[in-house]
């Protein structure tokens, strides 16, 4: 038995006022009580110290930046990195990220339990649009303030086992799974900003969106044989409702933890990565049962491509 006693640390709404240094008093809190309940490693969500920017629409680029952090640690993020270091426990949080050249991503980092950074993720499946748009009830303008990533989906040794992380929009998408269900992931981690209301189709509804959030988690997690550990920021901020599922799918695709409610809160669950074994060496099996020769258009096309009609 391989057991991670992972923290899901889902925090309630951060306004456009609130500080830095505020939310991090909030993540220590949630630190706290891991390290008093016995986690090794706690997730945080995505973008996790601020409020989620890509909802405004701004011109200058200068002015988004305030929202950016160039440094990891950064001066407001390394009693964080300290005080996980001195309890002994690994974390994982979402930033905006600002690199030396200038370039603009949606990232997220995991630490040993020594508080080194070992594993960095740039989000690569950005939703939304580039230019502020009056169809919609909210903008959603990650493609105007983010690049695609570029480190692809590494998983990492950590844990005493293979972590990978994504983040939120990642989610839904297969390939994101099986990227790294292919290096043998045995826990993906991931957070998520999930406006409870689609921007395109107000209609949907609260239950739709969380059954699409939990269908696409237990499917990844199932069919990759893989702890999915999904953490969300959730509440309504600036105005703008954001829903929670902050949960844990076990690697044969259910729900064996959730948390209610949309505060700052943490959910706490033993994953044994040895139970990944079973599904990997089983109907999983990829080096047994992929047929590759048929998947070429996977990464051959983007968009669909409807076959010519007969005469
Ligand atoms: N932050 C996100 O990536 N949110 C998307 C919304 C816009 C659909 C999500 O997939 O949850």
């Amino acid at each position: 038995m391989r057991n991670v006693r992972v923290g899901a640390a889902q925090l309630g709404p951060i306004q456009r006022a609130e500080s830095r240094a505020s939310v991090v008093k909030r993540m220590l809190a949630l630190l706290e009580e891991a390290a008093r309940r016995g986690c090794t490693l706690v997730v945080y969500p995505e973008l996790a110290l601020t409020t989620f920017f890509p909802r405004w629409h701004v011109e200058e680029r200068a002015e988004f930046d305030v929202w950016f952090e160039t440094a990891m640690p950064g001066p407001e993020t390394a009693a964080l990195f300290q005080r996980a270091a001195a309890l002994g426990v690994a974390i994982s949080f979402g930033y905006a990220e600002k690199t030396p050249a200038g370039e603009h991503f949606n990232t997220s980092i995991l630490t040993d339990r020594k508080g080194a950074i070992i594993g960095k993720y740039r989000k690569i499946h950005l939703p939304g649009h580039v230019e502020f748009d009056p169809a919609r009830t909210h903008q959603h303008l990650e493609k105007r303030y983010f690049l695609p990533g570029d480190l692809g989906f590494p998983v990492f040794h950590a844990q005493d086992g293979l972590i990978g992380m994504c983040i939120c929009n990642d989610r839904r998408w297969p390939e994101t799974y099986r990227v790294m269900g292919l290096q043998g992931v045995e826990m993906v981690i991931l957070g998520f900003n999930t406006p409870s209301v689609n921007s395109q189709k107000a209609a949907e509804g609260l239950e739709e969106r969380m059954f699409h959030h939990r269908l696409s988690l237990q499917a990844g997690a199932y069919q990759n044989a893989t702890w999915v550990v999904a953490v969300a920021k959730a509440g309504v901020e600036d105005g703008h409702h954001l829903m929670g599922g902050t949960l844990i799918c076990d690697p044969e695709g259910h729900i064996v933890a959730e948390l209610p409610g949309e505060d700052d809160g943490l959910l706490v669950h033993d994953c044994d990565l040895d139970a990944t074994r079973f599904g990997k060496e089983t109907i999983f099996d990829f080096k047994r049962h992929r047929r590759i020769e048929h998947y070429g258009r996977i990464t051959a096309q983007v968009g669909v491509e409807t076959p010519p009609q007969s005469a």
